[in-house]
């Protein structure tokens, strides 16, 4: 390749920003079929770009931050032990984090059952969209490149069995949730930092609210290892996660008094070999119509 596309660009960019070295990234960009060359030259002139950007404009973000920084942190956020047992089923806690509430789960789904959702999915691939903040209708957007379907509550048993599940590990009612995303991210596919709540000061979140309020929490469950890059990354305090088969994490950004937790800002970076899939869950205050 003698060109570098506009979404190994925003890959360099994403990484530069997150500190990762030079030499990683010529590595992975020759993996990739990038001549060594362009490949340091490109790196090189990005690192230069993001500094004199930084200069210019030390708060710039890509995404407006339209919260009030102050969240109150409630409880310790979900309760669990160590382990969770779920009907016959075994999660483990692998991590957890405070700010924001965040907890690191093992085993949530079974590779068997991961496979099932890849199986059902595979067929009925759409590109992913994220919500206009004036329309609140979906459209296409350069920060989103995965492709993906959703199976509406209790489809199917299979699908029934994994909501409830689901719904018991995030300690809410199963009608609090809505239908399980399926996404798969193909290589340079990546979700760019955003908050999964709707922005109240947008017009266009009314519509998404009034089908059972804000959004309080998400659950990320990977369906596969996936071989390079593909971590979700949670920007704001330098966590990454790296997708394994059946893991998944768990975090919270609304309170009692309607706040929302800006430093749950996350987003899926790109995958720099193989491919990714992931399941999403997101729960509402209320029941999701
Ligand atoms: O792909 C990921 O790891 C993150 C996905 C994500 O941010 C989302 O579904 O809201």
């Amino acid at each position: 390749m003698n060109q570098i596309p506009p979404e190994w660009i925003r890959w360099i960019d994403e990484n530069v920003l997150r500190g990762v070295s030079e030499k990683k990234l010529i590595d992975a960009m020759v993996k990739a079929k990038f001549g060594n060359e362009l490949a340091a030259a490109t790196i090189a002139s990005r690192t230069l770009e993001r500094i004199r950007a930084s200069a210019a404009a030390p708060d710039a973000t890509t995404v407006t931050d339209a919260v009030p920084k102050e969240y109150r942190y409630e409880g310790c956020g979900l309760n669990t032990g160590n382990k969770v047992h779920i009907d016959g089923h075994n999660i483990a806690v692998l991590m957890k984090l405070e700010k924001p509430r965040a907890i690191l789960f093992g085993n949530v789904l079974s590779h068997d059952e991961c496979d099932q959702l890849i199986a059902l999915s595979k067929t009925k691939l759409l590109r992913s969209g994220v919500v206009d903040h004036q329309t609140g209708n979906t459209k296409l957007h350069e920060h989103r490149t995965s492709s993906g379907t959703f199976f509406h509550r209790g489809t199917t048993p299979f699908i029934a069995m994994i909501d409830k599940r689901l719904a018991a590990l995030m300690q809410v009612p199963e009608s609090h949730g809505e239908g399980l995303q399926i996404l798969n991210y193909q290589m340079g596919g990546e979700y760019r930092p955003h908050y999964d709540y709707f922005r109240p000061d947008a017009p266009g979140s009314a519509k998404h609210l009034a089908r059972g309020g804000q959004r309080t929490a998400t659950l990320i469950i990977y369906l596969n290892d996936v071989d390079g890059g593909g971590e979700t990354i949670f920007p704001r305090n330098g966590l990454s996660i790296v997708p394994a088969k059946g893991s998944a994490i768990y975090f919270s950004y609304t309170n009692a008094e309607n706040q929302l937790d800006s430093l749950s800002f996350h987003g899926g970076s790109p995958v720099i070999e193989g491919e990714k899939w992931i399941a999403t869950k997101w729960v509402r205050q209320n029941e999701y119509r």
